[in-house]
């Protein structure tokens, strides 16, 4: 999979390198790279912001070098030298890169989500700062292409760089060979709709707390009636919104 993220503050992904998105970084399952969004204004200032139509508080992101960072990804991700003779050539059915603009405003970032993400061969991340985009960034991307806004959940950060981090992780762990077990995915938090059943391991007694003896019983059959059990208790207990509704 390759990865854009457009940001004014590409130090914040240097995290990238390490763990398992790096592993994948360096094994070349992931191809991730950072551009500077002010590499893509032309005044003296390097300005990427501007005051409001209509008048209110902050400021909000010009669309200009927007338009000029996306355009110029989505000229390397498809170059048109490449068009004559190169193997893997855009086709009518290729959907070409999703564009995903992290946003308070946006749709709720889930690990349905993640999933449909993983299949992806190109994403670009536009991480806002301020109030937000010009609104005619994704209006003219969402013409010709496709454009999301996601948001992680119901509260305000101050920029999408954070958000965005999240998004790669979730996603990442998702792509085939990233994750060393693709057993450890199944039985995960969100995976069966539930929160996941809590885990133990040795000793089997610690400061007077021992582990439920069902754990201990060698009963496969009642390990998993159990830990299902577990599953639904938290759950309904923790997060009833994810339960279906009672009949
Ligand atoms: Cl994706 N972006 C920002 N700026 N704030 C958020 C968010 C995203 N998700 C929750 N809060």
């Amino acid at each position: 999979m390759r990865i854009d993220i457009i940001t004014i503050f590409p130090e914040f992904f240097s995290v990238l390198d390490v763990s398992l998105v790096g592993k994948a970084r360096q094994s070349g399952l992931i191809d991730l790279r950072v551009h500077n969004l002010r590499d893509h204004t032309h005044d003296r200032h390097h300005s990427v912001d501007d005051t409001p139509y209509g008048g209110g508080a902050g400021m909000v992101m010009k669309p200009e070098p927007w338009g000029d960072a996306i355009d110029d990804i989505l000229t390397h991700v498809y170059p048109v030298a490449d068009l004559t003779d190169a193997p893997d050539l855009p086709t009518a059915t290729d959907a070409g890169p999703l564009l995903i603009f992290p946003s308070p405003a946006g749709e709720l970032f889930t690990q349905a989500m993640a999933r449909k993400l993983a299949e992806e061969p190109n994403l670009i991340f536009g991480c806002g700062r301020y109030e937000g985009i010009d609104q005619r960034v994704f209006d003219h991307f969402a013409e010709a292409g496709r454009v999301r806004l996601v948001s992680l959940g119901d509260y305000v950060l101050n920029g999408g760089e954070v958000a965005v981090m999240a998004m790669i992780e979730a996603v990442g762990r998702l792509i085939p060979g990233v994750v060393g077990n693709p057993e450890s995915l199944v039985e995960e938090s969100h995976e069966d709709g539930l929160l996941e059943y809590p885990s133990y391991t040795k000793p089997a007694a610690w400061r007077g707390r021992d582990v439920p003896p069902v754990l201990l019983s060698g009963n496969h059959g009642a390990i998993a009636a159990w830990r299902r059990e577990q599953q639904l208790e938290r759950t309904a207990r923790v997060r009833p919104d994810l339960l279906p509704p009672a009949n």
